[in-house]
């Protein structure tokens, strides 16, 4: 990876994978894509950043040969909860992006980076110990775009040769930037409500299990499985990765061993707690560890700690 292109670089991921990114490659080559104005103006303090349209193929292919670019990560995606509310949106945003980034790949010899996620799973797949090659039979819009993504992109690789990787994300908590629209977004909002009001409302039932990734492993994980030996990789698109796996009731607990005056109470919102409940509780990632060498640094323990310091010197 030399000179990088980072689409729908104002999001969750995007925020942190920037800055990232610059530390390993060098400032002047990455460059951080985004759609809304505000995003542009924010990430300009720290970035090279240019406004586009992931959806308008000319557009994005002259940013990608203006800039010499060898490798796309394309971020864009509304995430699981929006997109049960918008889903005809969800699939013309999620593959038109997809879409756009693979025949532009395709074109200019780029690698791609496409996240998949937990989502692309279903009520079907094994619970616990989830495999990597299982059942994925997703009950969403969103999981039907990240399976879709994820045949696309080895059709692309076996096709073509384009060098797609892909990791599932879980739920991946973090202090840059708050996500939004998603399934696990409970678990980064609930440190910034208790640390600014000492009380938090849950959206997803107590004893609904999900994996969990802290930011600093998510953005390891990307970085390694970049740089990883194409001969080495059995799988491309997409990876199991995963730190941890809580419930909310275990999460609250641990927020509560350094606030103990915390209060939590819950107002289930029934979309989120059925998609939760048709994601795994508990992926294998063994693949990904024996493949490229995944090994996760964190876990719920030093993630609480570290939530509760960081964005306790934000609100
Ligand atoms: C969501 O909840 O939709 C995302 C995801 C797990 O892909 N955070």
């Amino acid at each position: 990876m030399k000179r990088i292109l980072v689409v729908g670089a104002g999001g969750q991921i995007g925020t942190e994978l920037v800055p990232f990114l610059q530390k390993h490659y060098g400032y002047d080559n990455i460059i951080a894509g985004d759609a809304k104005d505000e995003s542009v103006a924010r990430m300009a303090e720290q970035a090279i950043s240019v406004k586009m349209d992931a959806l308008d193929l000319e557009s994005y292919g002259s940013l990608v040969r203006k800039y010499k670019v060898d490798t796309i990560f394309n971020l864009v995606a509304l995430l699981s909860a929006t997109g049960e509310r918008f889903p005809e949106k969800a699939w013309n945003i999620n593959m038109g992006a997809l879409m756009n980034s693979l025949t532009l790949a395709k074109e200019n010899g780029c690698a791609l980076f496409t996240p998949s996620s937990i989502g692309a799973f279903g009520e079907s797949t094994p619970h616990d110990m989830t495999p990597q090659d299982t059942v994925m039979r997703p009950n969403t819009i969103y999981g039907v775009c990240k399976v879709t993504g994820e045949l696309l992109s080895d059709y692309y690789f076996h096709r073509y040769g384009v060098d797609t990787r892909s990791v599932r994300f879980p739920g991946i908590i973090s202090n840059g930037c708050l996500p939004g629209g998603g399934t696990t977004d409970y678990a980064v909002e609930v440190f910034y409500e208790v640390l600014r009001k000492g009380r938090y409302t849950c959206p997803i039932p107590k004893d609904t299990y999900m994996d969990m990734l802290y930011m600093p492993d998510a953005l390891d994980a990307v970085i390694q499985l970049m740089e990883a030996d194409p001969a080495k990789l059995k799988h491309r698109n997409s990876f199991n990765i995963t730190c941890m796996s809580f419930c909310p009731e275990q999460l609250f607990a641990k927020i509560r061993e350094h606030l103990p005056e915390a209060v939590f109470d819950y107002a289930v919102d029934p979309v989120k707690a059925a998609i939760a409940d048709s994601w795994p509780d508990r992926m294998d990632d063994s693949c990904a560890r024996a493949e490229w060498g995944w090994n996760p640094q964190w876990d719920l323990d030093r993630m609480t700690k570290d939530m509760i310091e960081k964005v306790g010197r934000k609100v």
